[in-house]
């Protein structure tokens, strides 16, 4: 049985379609609009908080950006992109791979503030500053590690997939311009096949219709 992704276009699952791309694995997708179908009785069957990813894989239900990556990295030939235990970048693996979650909260914060809640009296002006500026910060220590470096380690892998797609979501609400090393990083990511076939289609439904959020008006 092929793996099955369930995908909305721009959430954490591009991660996951991105590195079924670059394992250049064969699988379906099942895209799903952001929003009320995710609490659909069906899908809490396969996400219990109806999220994305969801990964229909070796007759189970794998849920979780990390999970999914150490699993098929593991178990389906990862190469070039993993780091197994004892080699010698595997903490170093372990350690960006989850980070890209670190910096994907503080997104996905904003994205709450900005495009979930839409009506301006809802907002936090307060949950914004703040979340912008550890988001910023989060950013900024990639921005220190990737100073003369290509990839987070001594080659791409799929460390760079999982912060890749945080970097890819971040640009939404701060300007990755500020930060030379990560935006030489993240153009560099953004050339491969891979990334772009994750990329939502033309015209499909997505999360950030309009281009990066600027810091709302708000009493
Ligand atoms: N830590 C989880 C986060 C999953 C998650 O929260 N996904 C978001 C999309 S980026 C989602 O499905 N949100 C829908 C909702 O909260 O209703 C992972 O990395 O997979």
């Amino acid at each position: 049985m092929k793996p099955v992704l369930h995908h909305c276009h721009q959430a954490r699952s591009m991660r996951s379609l991105w590195l079924l791309h670059e394992l250049g694995l064969d699988f379906d997708l099942v895209v799903h609009d952001f929003g009320p179908d995710l609490r659909s009785e069906s899908y809490l069957a396969k996400h219990p908080l109806g999220r994305v990813p969801a990964l229909e894989i070796d007759g189970a239900v794998l849920f979780e950006t990390g999970a999914i990556t150490e699993y098929l990295c593991e178990t389906r030939a990862g190469g070039d992109l993993y780091r197994a235990p004892g080699t010698p970048e595997r903490m170093a693996w372990l350690q960006w791979l989850h980070y890209a979650e670190t910096v994907a909260v503080h997104a996905a914060s904003l994205t709450q503030q900005h495009i979930v809640i839409y009506e301006d009296k809802d907002r936090s002006a307060v949950v914004i500053k703040l979340e912008t500026r550890r988001l910023e910060k989060a950013l900024e220590v990639l921005d220190t590690h990737l100073n003369g470096r290509d990839y987070l380690l001594s080659g791409f892998s799929a460390a760079d997939i999982s912060v890749g797609y945080s970097a890819y979501v971040a640009q939404f609400f701060v300007d990755l311009s500020r930060f030379e090393n990560l935006s030489r990083w993240f153009e560099t990511l953004s050339r491969r096949p891979a990334f772009q076939k994750a990329l939502p289609p033309e015209g499909a439904n997505i999360i950030y219709k309009s281009g990066r959020c600027e810091a709302p008006v708000v009493s």
